[in-house]
């Protein structure tokens, strides 16, 4: 750790004014060159510990940058993680408001449910199918806090990753009813498809997510409870919209979950 408890606190009450008044800031890293990943995390912690002292609830956890066309996309090389609280969890088919957000730009996921909790060090990609209930189409919406979505890795940790809004639904398959890696996706933005890809671009199978993110939580000495909600990332690059905007996903066998932005 390089930066003291005041500077976190600071820099966590910043980045959580920037969401919730929806408004940029320049990447903190421009400020606090020195900052390391575990300034990024602990940042991150006094974010949700801010919410949660307001009445959110964890539901779920987020992996990020996991596809080469998200990495590509941001210039970055390595996946991220962050947590997702009740609030930003939308209705299938609801209308998202733009004006709380800055610039919002949708990611097409495969959402996992888990039956059993996942604990690393060692988790892999047979441990994550064993304790899977059942996978799901996810659309979720990021919103950068930083100016342009220019940020660096440790900037992005310290921002939960993005993380604004995410819908789950379609049609929910038992992990062994589907092979991930060949599945495929198609991201419609007002009826004509943006973003098509397979499962396999997200780490070459979409639960090597969720094992990257039990190893992470692992390491620091938590688990991802049974019941959890997890965004494996996005299986391509990011699409910006608008107000007026209507996004379905379409995820071969899945069915589909759709998203209004007004
Ligand atoms: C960081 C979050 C990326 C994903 O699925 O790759 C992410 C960003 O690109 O702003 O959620
Ligand atoms: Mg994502």
């Amino acid at each position: 750790m390089n930066l003291n408890t005041d500077t976190l606190d600071r820099l966590a009450e910043h980045l959580e004014s920037c969401e919730l008044q929806a408004r940029d800031t320049p990447k903190i890293t421009d400020e606090h060159p020195r900052m390391d990943w575990e300034d990024a995390y602990a940042i991150q912690d006094r974010i949700l510990a801010r919410k949660q002292a307001r009445g959110a609830r964890v539901i779920g956890y987020k992996a990020g940058l996991t596809s080469h066309a998200k990495m590509k996309q941001m210039g970055v090389e390595t996946p991220v993680f962050g947590f997702l609280v009740d609030s930003f969890s939308v209705a299938e088919g609801a209308s998202v408001k733009t004006a709380e957000l800055i610039h919002p730009k949708v990611e097409p996921e495969i959402a996992f449910v888990l039956k059993r909790s996942l604990q690393g060090p060692g988790c892999h990609i047979g441990a994550v199918l064993a304790a899977t209930d059942f996978v799901l189409p996810g659309i979720e919406v990021i919103d950068s806090r930083y100016r342009d979505f220019k940020f660096d890795l440790k900037s992005v940790v310290a921002d939960n990753t993005s993380a604004a809004r995410f819908v789950v639904g379609g049609r929910p398959l038992r992990p062994d009813a589907v092979d991930l890696r060949t599945v495929g996706i198609v991201l419609e933005k007002n009826g004509v498809p943006v973003a098509l890809g397979a499962g396999a671009a997200v780490l070459g199978h979409p639960a090597a997510a969720i094992a990257m993110l039990a190893n992470h939580l692992g390491q620091r000495g938590q688990e991802i409870p049974a019941g959890s909600v997890i965004l494996s990332g996005g299986v391509t690059e990011a699409v910006a919209v608008a107000a007026g905007d209507h996004v379905c996903l379409r995820v071969q066998d899945m069915g589909s979950v759709s998203l209004h932005f007004d």
